[in-house]
């Protein structure tokens, strides 16, 4: 969904958690557009500028915003801010002859693999999440998953392991005739499995999937593209939280 048009000289700004698999979805899709863009963290636990900026419609994360227009998703798997980046940008993400293919594929990545990846990167929260944000972050958890979760999710790292690299064996397969998932260029599915497996690296314990040789060539190749024709050098970022 989206408010007001986009005034053009706005920064686009990205609302989010550094760690989110969705938020790193579109932050990669942004470096790889090339242009300037800010991001913002929010404490987890305080969701107060996302459901203000909003109007009290949403709260999770990420949402983006540009001038007086801000974007956020409508449903599971709605894509409503890759979608408003590739209406401004012209990236390619979305070419029509993959309609309906994306979708399988966006759909299984954020199920599939996501459930195997954000759980092996929650084990190490205490690592990434900061010391005030740690409880409501266990709480949110463990209220969701239920008690206990995070621990039993520390204790079945080696089977959830193997459960992520048997359910990225499709993946690999798809590399074997193509640089990239669809074809020659990435496109929407190649940023969405990288945010994935970006949460997944994220807390620096673990490596992709060593049977997965071409996945690893795919993911070093993914996240450093850039898009043909970026501008070069007028990449920008700050933060602040
Ligand atoms: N379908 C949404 C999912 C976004 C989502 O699940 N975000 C998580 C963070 S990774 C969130 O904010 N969850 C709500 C919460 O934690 O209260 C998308 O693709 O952006």
């Amino acid at each position: 969904m989206r408010d007001a048009p986009a005034r053009v000289d706005a920064m686009i700004e990205l609302i989010q958690f550094p760690w989110s698999p969705y938020c790193l979805v579109i932050r990669r899709i942004l470096e790889y557009a090339g242009g300037a863009f800010r991001l913002v963290n929010i404490p987890p636990g305080d969701r107060s500028l996302v459901w203000r900026l909003t109007r009290q419609r949403y709260y999770e994360v990420p949402i983006l915003r540009e001038g007086r227009t801000v974007v956020f998703e409508t449903g599971e798997d709605s894509q409503v801010i890759a979608k408003y980046i590739e209406s401004r940008l012209g990236l390619g993400l979305f070419p029509r002859e993959w309609e309906g293919i994306q979708a399988l594929l966006w759909r299984y990545f954020e199920s599939d693999i996501e459930s195997a990846a954000f759980k092996l990167n929650d084990a190490y929260y205490e690592e990434f999440v900061p010391r005030a944000e740690r409880l409501s972050y266990l709480r949110h958890k463990e209220r969701k998953f239920g008690r206990g979760c995070v621990a039993q999710w520390r204790q079945q790292k080696e089977d959830l392991l193997a459960e992520l690299a048997q359910r990225l064996a499709p993946c690999e397969q798809m590399l074997a005739h193509r640089p990239f998932l669809l074809g020659d260029r990435p496109v929407f599915a190649d940023f969405d499995l990288y945010g994935m497996l970006a949460n997944f690296l994220y807390s620096g314990h673990y490596r992709l999937p060593a049977a997965h040789a071409r996945l690893q060539i795919w993911y070093a190749l993914m996240a450093s593209i850039r898009h043909p024709g970026a501008a070069m050098g007028r990449r920008r970022r700050s933060a602040r939280v």
